[in-house]
């Protein structure tokens, strides 16, 4: 890493997220946070590697293989990889029993539903930033059928339509648990109460204010999605025709594409054949903005629910996420970077910073501090920023990354933060906060 063209204040801002990134490790592993969640995540296990490459190659590395380790037999990556001796966290390992599937491993405790996957987009950032390029290359050649394997699952079993468009059967699985995005979705869910178990959330004990997390009426939807999926023994072919929760993507299905470009180049750099990524990434290219920006509309991108078979126009930072890839044309980036610089995504107006919300604030389903309906997460701005830079727009892009550091600096490395008053929200050391903040503050680029 270089130091030389730091600033006093990012050198010290380098030096706190470390200490965050330090105090949660667990050994091969970082949770996101002490408390809240204390086990490995698996998208913030990709985002926190990230971070890690810029100082220590060997963490980052670790990172990405402690949790592929839990990779089930089929494929899938579980989104979360149990620590057998932690407690106090619901739903537990028990309750997934993830036994009755075959395929789920032994020898690990995971979830068994999966989240997006960014983890290729972190190994390709190791080989990157690393100085000895063959040393890279045994990483890369180590780690690559596990990141095709991941993708050749999810392409099979959450894309049997063939639209390199992903779909996700809960809302744990976009990792925007209860974004607005899934109201319609989940209320429309008749929840036989029969099928619920007795259970207790831990949670809302470990924030401020329990109205920061997710509601017991969303809880109860969430566990009934579980128990659906627990009566198909986690068969993804029979929960594809059973479960009420069908929706395809924008944010999963723009990390899928943006994966597949680095899963490409790594099979380049490694001498793999790459023609099955290549069919994936072109189908994305065919179907996405005709499925998640449908002509006439007004520029944004939007989730499809496949039960219903219409768009969910629901104003939230998904509907600008794409930007992270390279998919849109100049006038399609153009149009979001318009919404970026309104008031509706505190571009300019009542926002304590100009960083972008999880939901458009003026509309009536925004909520400052509950967690995805209204405050503002790092991972999502940190794709914006570098879609920002990727079509050009760097006066936004300079704005936008010299707030967020101003926002981590003044308010601490919060898992969210309140976009009106900037207050921080939800567990206060989160690793994935500390790890991007690093990748800007080193970095940069895309
Ligand atoms: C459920 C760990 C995870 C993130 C998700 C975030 C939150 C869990 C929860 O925490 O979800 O998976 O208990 O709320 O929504 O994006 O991966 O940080």
């Amino acid at each position: 890493m270089k130091k030389d063209n730091l600033s006093s204040t990012e050198l010290a801002l380098m030096e706190r997220a470390q200490k965050v990134l330090e105090n949660n490790w667990i050994g091969a592993s970082t949770k996101p946070t002490s408390k809240l969640y204390p086990h490995q995540w698996s998208w913030d296990s990709a985002f926190i590697s990230i971070g890690y490459a810029h100082y220590d190659m060997e963490r980052a590395k670790t990172e990405l293989r402690t949790l592929l380790e839990a990779q089930w037999e089929d494929g899938m990556v579980p989104h979360i990889v149990f620590s057998p001796e932690v407690t106090g966290y619901f739903p537990s390992a028990d309750y997934w029993g993830i036994h009755r599937r075959a395929d789920a491993p032994r020898h690990k405790k995971t979830s068994g539903i999966t989240q997006p996957c960014v983890h290729a987009i972190a190994a390709y950032k190791i080989y990157e930033l690393s100085s000895n390029k063959e040393e890279a290359k045994d990483f890369l050649k180590e780690i690559f059928p596990k990141l095709k394997k991941f993708h050749q699952w999810l392409a099979a079993n959450r894309d049997p339509e063939g639209t390199g468009l992903i779909t996700i059967f809960h809302p744990w699985e976009s990792g925007f648990d209860n974004s607005p995005r899934w109201d319609e979705a989940l209320n429309r869910i008749e929840v036989d109460r029969r099928l619920l178990p007795d259970y207790k959330r831990q949670d809302k004990e470990h924030v401020k204010d329990p109205n920061e997390r997710p509601s017991d009426d969303e809880y109860d939807r969430y566990i009934y999605l579980v128990e659906i999926m627990k009566k198909n023994n986690y068969d993804q072919k029979n929960i594809y025709k059973e479960i009420p929760f069908k929706i395809k993507d924008v944010v999963f299905s723009s990390i899928f594409y943006a994966a597949n470009q680095h899963l490409k180049s790594m099979a380049e750099i490694i001498g793999e054949d790459s023609s099955q990524i290549e069919e994936w990434i072109k189908a994305t290219k065919e179907y996405f903005s005709e499925t998640f920006s449908p002509k006439d509309e007004d520029g944004l991108f939007y989730d499809y629910d496949l039960t219903v078979r219409q768009i969910i126009k629901k104003r939230t930072v998904s509907s600008i996420v794409p930007l992270y890839t390279d998919l849109l044309t100049k006038h399609q980036a153009e149009i979001l970077l318009k919404w970026l610089l309104h008031s509706h995504f505190c571009g300019t107006g009542k926002c304590a910073y100009p960083v972008i919300p999880s939901t458009d604030v003026h509309m009536s389903y925004f909520q400052e501090i509950t967690y995805w309906r209204g405050p503002i997460w790092i991972n999502t701005n940190w794709m914006i920023y570098k879609g920002l830079l990727r079509y050009g727009f760097s006066k936004k892009a300079k704005e936008l990354k010299e707030s967020i550091i101003n926002l981590i600096n003044e308010q601490g490395f919060n898992e969210y933060f309140d976009p009106l008053s900037g207050e921080g929200h939800g567990a206060e050391d989160f690793s994935w906060t500390a790890s991007l903040l690093i990748d800007l503050i080193c970095e940069g680029g895309m």
